[in-house]
């Protein structure tokens, strides 16, 4: 079994190529079950075998960007006999980890954060003067993100050595938007940037009788040679007024970053890589090798729709279908908000949509669709979507930007600095806001409340359900100011969409059920957003225990409703929160803050996230009960509540200790 980079090493081109088709099995098979991040792998898999080929991990470092592309890595590196644990519990992340492996060297799961990563392990290593190669492996649409521009800017001062692979496949998750991604276009088109073949023929000639052909046997350099035919003929037969205004532009950008540019090559061209990467090792000085692969190659319904096939679940191993839904499934909140932006952008000029590069996650290609002319795709570049609403806002438009939770932390200071200090009207939808359970702790989207909380005079909300989602948007395109909704990942709950929205009063929380006559325990439950449920059914279940409940349906986080906290704050004789968020700085903060103002001292248990990161698992259930969140769970916690000793006099601070 090659499970191993040592193993790969020993391999003759043949038996790497058969390496390369039995690792393709080993994909489309175990990932079917569960699904994961199929067609990037099957596009890197050439590429993930050269690079264990050349280098040699743990002691080279290899960075993944968003590195959902590094299960290759993963199988070839001592994690195949569990690959097909991949995502759900106790299993492999889907991610780079540090934890999980000594040849994972940096973790992540957002994107950009590659090159600037690697750089920053190049300019260790020359401290520390020793030796690693650092290899970065970015994507095309990685690079329309600013911190990769960022990076780029400062390599060449930084170090002499760095290796960095432009994995360019055209594709984002949706197709690859932007000036970046023609400007790539050009390069693999463009004849004059053939500079490959020349350095790395010249390079082949100098080696004593082509030291790579005989390691890899004859063959491998007359493949090499057909290939670099092949990338020349190809280009030559490209018109060189291509680009429409009489050339291709006159310069390379990544040299003029004081980078040597290497390609464009074939990334399934295994020979060819390996000879690439092996004279990118040897050079003196920064390099870029820009391979062309194929997202999905090796499995039909990949290739034909990269899109789906970037990232989905469970699917058929040999044709590639999907189940359907249920019948009678909630739709998922994505879909509601797409539909609605529809609606919203038909009867209301000012509305625009914004995304960032996540069309189908956000649902916002409805929008797409339906109208095209106001639907913003800004590519995977976070900061500029908000900083671009922003000055849209300031023309009198409304625009929505619909980013994950977790991405727009990336957009911290422009929510501050550009969006809430000038009182822009922004509408920030926030999806999977909440667990993203297979995904794990780069995606789950749990610290949005506790880092908006803090900034003044903005709006935030959370819907019990779909309807609420409706009525929230609608509210948030009638402000004069930034307002925000966070909604879970998923299904939603269920419920009729009524046919034209009402608009939320601002600040006005939902008293979904009051206390009742009865003499029982009183228990205010505050169930936020997809917590509401929740504490309904805590309810339920304590209200048949004797215990007299109210349910409230917050609504909002900022401004909290402070005359219904007040109010049940005082009334009961327990305050529960519940919220999809971690504890500290979240809803349930806010109402301990409130219910401390007014010097009201009913106990408040605050049922939320540990502070912690939160590990990744199958189901969205199978965390909440390890971390005691579901609704008989609360229920014993809050009956605890009732059992528990007064507090001790304390009179020392031994005592507490
Ligand atoms: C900051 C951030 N925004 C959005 C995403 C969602 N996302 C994951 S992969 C991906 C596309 C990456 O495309 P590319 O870099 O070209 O790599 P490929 O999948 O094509 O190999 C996107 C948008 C993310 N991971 N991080």
């Amino acid at each position: 079994m090659v499970d191993q980079p040592a193993h790969v090493k020993k391999l003759t081109l043949d038996q790497l190529n058969q390496l390369a088709e039995e690792v393709r099995h080993e994909l489309i098979t175990k990932l079917a079950k569960n699904g994961g991040h199929l067609g990037p792998n099957l596009g890197v898999v050439e590429l993930t075998i050269a690079l264990h080929y050349v280098f040699s991990t743990p002691h080279d470092k290899f960075v993944w960007d968003v590195s959902h592309q590094s299960y290759v890595h993963k199988i070839l590196t001592g994690r195949k006999n569990r690959f097909h644990t991949i995502r759900t519990t106790d299993g492999l992340n889907g991610f780079s980890l540090r934890t999980e492996s000594e040849h994972d060297c940096y973790g992540a799961g957002h994107a950009g954060t590659a090159l600037s990563a690697a750089l920053g392990m190049c300019a260790a290593r020359d401290q520390k003067k020793s030796d690693e190669n650092v290899v970065c492996v970015f994507g095309d649409a990685a690079l329309t993100n600013g911190i990769s521009f960022e990076a780029l800017n400062n390599i060449s001062h930084t170090t002499k050595k760095f290796i960095c692979i432009l994995n360019d496949n055209e594709w984002s998750i949706a197709k690859n938007v932007g000036a970046i991604a023609s400007y790539l276009n050009k390069l693999i088109t463009n004849p004059r940037y053939n500079k490959l073949a020349k350095d790395l023929e010249r390079w082949m000639k100098r080696m004593p009788k082509g030291e790579l052909a005989v390691r890899l046997g004859h063959k491998a350099e007359e493949a090499i040679k057909g290939a670099l035919t092949d990338v020349a003929l190809q280009q030559n037969a490209v018109n060189v007024e291509a680009d429409g205004r009489g050339g291709f532009g006159s310069s390379l950008i990544f040299e003029e970053m004081g980078m040597r540019y290497l390609g464009p090559i074939d990334g399934h061209n295994l020979p060819l890589l390996i000879s690439c990467l092996e004279f990118a090792r040897q050079s003196e000085g920064p390099v870029v090798l820009h391979v062309l692969t194929k997202k999905g190659k090796g499995f039909e319904s990949a290739l034909n729709s990269p899109e789906k096939f970037h990232g989905l679940g469970p699917y058929d191993p040999v044709t590639g279908a999907t189940p359907s839904a249920k019948p009678g499934t909630p739709p998922n909140y994505q879909d509601v908000f797409g539909q609605t932006m529809v609606k919203l952008c038909k009867k209301d000029n000012s509305v625009v949509g914004i995304t960032a590069a996540m069309p189908s996650g956000t649902g916002l290609k409805a929008l797409e669709k339906a109208m095209p002319e106001r639907y913003y795709d800004v590519g995977i570049a976070e900061e500029h979507a908000v900083l671009f609403a922003a000055g849209m806002a300031t023309m009198g438009f409304h625009p929505v930007c619909a980013i994950y939770s977790t991405f727009l932390q990336r957009s911290y200071d422009c929510i501050i600095h550009d969006v809430a200090l000038q009182e822009l009207p922004v509408i920030f939808c926030m999806d999977r806001a909440g667990l993203s359970a297979n995904d794990g702790p780069t995606h789950h989207g749990l610290f949005d409340i506790a880092y908006l909380r803090c900034v003044p005079s903005i709006v935030c909300m959370a819907p019990k359900d779909e309807d609420e989602l409706v009525d929230m948007m609608f509210t948030c395109t009638l402000q004069k100011g930034p307002t925000f909704i966070r909604y879970p990942r998923g299904a939603a709950e269920g419920v009729p969409i009524k046919e034209s929205p009402m608009v939320v009063e601002i600040g006005k929380a939902e008293v979904t059920r009051n206390f009742d006559s009865s003499k029982g325990k009183k228990v205010a439950l505050f169930g936020l957003g997809n917590f509401h449920g929740v504490a309904k059914k805590v309810a339920e279940q304590l209200t048949a225990e004797g215990y007299n409940c109210a349910v409230i349906n917050p609504r909002f986080t900022k401004p909290i409703d402070a005359g219904t906290t007040e109010f049940f704050g005082r009334a009961a004789e327990l305050v529960v929160t519940l919220e999809d968020h971690v504890l500290p700085g979240g809803y349930g903060s806010s109402v301990c803050e409130l219910l401390n103002d007014k010097r009201i001292n009913t106990p408040v248990l605050r049922v939320g996230w540990p502070d912690q990161f939160i590990e990744h698992a199958s189901t969205v259930d199978h965390l909440r009960n390890k971390y005691g969140l579901t609704a008989p769970q609360i229920a014993a916690q809050i009956k605890a509540q009732f059992a528990a000793a007064q507090p001790a006099n304390v009179t020392s601070l031994s005592a507490v200790a």
